[in-house]
């Protein structure tokens, strides 16, 4: 028989998303324990405040403890969401989202993390933020931990270094499973596993006894016990719930600078420790030979039982999805840097950058969609994507932000090619929807949304939510794309 062969672009979920400890505030509200994001401090952007905020040091903690202030400490009171859940959900469901990827605050369920039973404040809580998520029309893609841990079990157990993490952590997915298990359809049980290792605070909890490097034994000990609690969580969720089960990396895209073949081995190498070596795990469900040398090299070495290899084994993702920002360079030359989501990088001629240095790069994201799915054969959700800038609140409480539009219309469109590539895209998730703080620099002000906040990077504002010019852009590519999907019928 002929085969005449065909592309198609399948229509794929729309969505936006918050994390909890950058979006929902109300630290103090119905019994929550305070958690890691609580104790990082603002601090004004110099060369070295990222690094400052984002791995923090003992005394910075104890500091932090003592202190009751939410201007210093912005993820305490964050975009305020506690307090303002029907407008926010209320505005997403005006969008027309398909799709919200939100996570829980461990320390609102379990305030210390170690408790037998989940607190009922917490409890009651996600029951109301669930129902409106539902009752607005939106699926629900819920991250289970999306960096925020409770600062008791970093204090008590050491944080993921401790593998009675894993039994914490697993108490705590089976409430959200019996409790929320009917109203969720994606599960993600780590937000950005590979950021463990560049970001170890956040990543995996590890808190620096000083100012040295972190001891990388200790990392990689503690990313093996989030494999091991996330395949157990999936082990769990496949026999008592629904939804599906995915992993998710931050997505570097690498370059060689060059065709020299040394560049090009150097970006290979780069691409396998830094951004495959944590999907492989929980995609394939096994670790990578390519590892070993990374490891031997390093003279790193953990405990892994059979148990572990099994657990791995059994309990592959479903699908795989990641964050994706700006594409990164690798060069064996020493050339001129610039900053990225998580990683420092080698600049890149072709390419603008947003204010923080990362470069955008709407066509490395169709490259990494193909790369994913040729390297796994599994969907592939775009768990996060969007454009970090500075926006201005007009005298006239507009907000044009152009840029932001055209930013997305190009990623939209590499998406696209991506499907007609081939790719089996589940969907796609906008990063911070609505304005939240920076997990990476703790500022306000380096805004994501299609909604503003009005918030500065104290804390000062009215967190009035204000729709960008954006909203209606976003607003109406959903409608057509329900519209084609349909043949003309909207789902409103
Ligand atoms: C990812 C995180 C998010 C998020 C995003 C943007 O690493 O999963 O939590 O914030 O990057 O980074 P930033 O907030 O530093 O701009």
């Amino acid at each position: 028989m002929i085969t005449k062969f065909k592309t198609s672009v399948p229509s794929i979920l729309w969505g936006g998303a918050t994390a909890a400890s950058q979006y929902e505030g109300g630290w103090q509200e119905g019994g929550r324990g305070l958690d890691t994001q609580d104790c990082r401090p603002y601090i004004p952007r110099t060369s070295n405040a990222t690094t400052k905020t984002r791995l923090l040091t003992k005394d910075v903690i104890e500091k932090s403890k003592e202190s009751m202030e939410i201007e210093k400490y912005p993820f305490r009171k964050a975009s305020d969401g506690y307090h303002h859940l029907e407008e926010d959900i209320g505005l997403l469901k005006e969008l027309g989202l398909d799709i919200y990827r939100l996570s829980i605050s461990w320390s609102r369920l379990y305030p210390r993390g170690d408790e037998e039973t989940p607190s009922q404040d917490g409890i009651a809580y996600y029951d109301k933020v669930f129902q409106a998520v539902r009752q607005a029309g939106m699926k629900i893609f819920l991250t289970m931990n999306h960096y925020a841990v409770p600062l008791y079990l970093v204090e008590a157990y050491g944080g993921w270094t401790n593998r009675k993490l894993i039994g914490f952590y697993l108490r705590y997915a089976k409430t959200v499973f019996e409790h929320w298990g009917h109203l969720i359809d994606f599960y993600l049980p780590f937000n950005e596993i590979n950021a463990g290792y560049f970001s170890p605070y956040n990543g995996v909890a590890l808190v620096r006894e000083n100012e040295k490097p972190y001891d990388e034994s200790l990392v990689f000990q503690s990313l093996h016990h989030q494999f091991v609690a996330s395949a157990k969580v999936i082990e769990l969720g496949r026999r008592t719930v629904k939804g599906k089960f995915g992993c998710m990396i931050a997505c570097f895209c690498y370059y060689p600078y060059s065709c020299n073949p040394l560049d090009n081995l150097k970006q290979t190498r780069e691409e396998q420790s830094n951004q495959w070596f944590c999907s492989d795990v929980l995609a394939r469900g096994y670790y990578p030979s390519y590892m070993n040398r990374f490891f031997e090299e390093r003279n790193i070495s953990f405990e892994i039982t059979e148990e572990d290899r099994a657990v791995l084994r059994n309990n592959p993702a479903d699908f795989v999805s990641f964050s994706y920002y700006q594409s990164c360079v690798v060069s064996t030359e020493e050339k001129e840097k610039t900053a990225g989501n998580l990683v420092v990088t080698t600049k890149n001629p072709y390419l603008k950058a947003n204010e923080w240095g990362w470069q955008i790069d709407p066509v490395g994201l169709r490259t990494s969609l193909n790369k994913v799915y040729d390297r796994y054969q599994k969907p592939v959700f775009i768990s996060e994507n969007g454009l970090g800038n500075r926006d201005v609140l007009e005298e006239d409480g507009s907000v044009h932000d152009g840029y932001r539009i055209e930013y997305l219309k190009e990623h939209f469109q590499q998406i696209k090619e991506a499907q007609k590539d081939g790719v089996d895209v589940l969907g796609y998730i906008m990063w911070g929807i609505i304005d939240i703080v920076s997990a990476g620099s703790c500022e306000m002000e380096k805004r994501y949304g299609v909604v503003y906040v009005d918030a500065d990077n104290h804390g000062n504002g009215t967190y009035r939510r204000i729709k960008k010019d954006s909203f209606a852009w976003y607003q109406n590519f959903i409608k057509t794309e329900h519209q084609s999907r349909t043949g003309g019928l909207t789902n409103e």
